[in-house]
């Protein structure tokens, strides 16, 4: 059989650094003013048991860092992408562009314009540029969505009748 390719020496190191065993989902938002609203996300996911991580990454305000993420993410196992932002709000958006995850994007509520600003920033995506849009504040939605994407092919076959 075929060895597998080696990496170039000027990028192994970048090999030792991928955990391949990362969380399955990552939860992001623009703001740590939104971690509250995204607790919802989290806690469903560790209810199912299913690993997570969650940090603040605004899409305007530290664009590198979010596509650092978004382009690296899968490398390390995760599967789903679950960004939650207000007002313009880029992030799910931003990072979908970055990767071929799934992206759910949770529109946080605000105060000027109730979410609506949010949920229309993050529904709007062009053609060929998915975002699964959930409803305004709707974290936990977005956790229950994620589990069900992680659940295919781990379903059993249909009973034969
Ligand atoms: C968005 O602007 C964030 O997602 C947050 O919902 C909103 C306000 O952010 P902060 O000014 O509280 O950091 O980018």
């Amino acid at each position: 059989m075929r060895e597998p390719p080696a990496p170039a020496p000027e990028v192994k190191h970048l090999w030792a650094e991928l955990e391949a065993n990362g969380p399955e989902v990552g939860i992001l938002m623009g703001s740590e003013s939104d971690r509250e609203v995204m607790e919802a996300a989290a806690n469903e996911l560790a209810e199912r048991a299913i690993t997570y991580e969650m940090q603040a990454l605004s899409a305007h305000r530290d664009p590198r860092g979010v596509a650092e993420y978004a382009s690296t993410a899968a490398l390390r196992g995760v599967r789903v992408i679950i960004a939650g932002a207000g007002k313009a709000a880029a992030l799910p958006g931003v990072v979908a562009a970055y990767t071929e995850l799934p992206v759910i994007g949770v529109p946080i509520r605000t105060s000027d314009l109730g979410g609506m600003d949010s949920l229309l920033s993050i529904v709007q995506m062009p053609p060929g540029v998915p975002v699964a849009c959930m409803a305004i504040n709707g974290a936990r939605n977005a956790a229950i969505f994620a589990a069900k994407i992680l659940a295919q092919g781990k379903m059993p076959p249909p009973a034969e009748f």
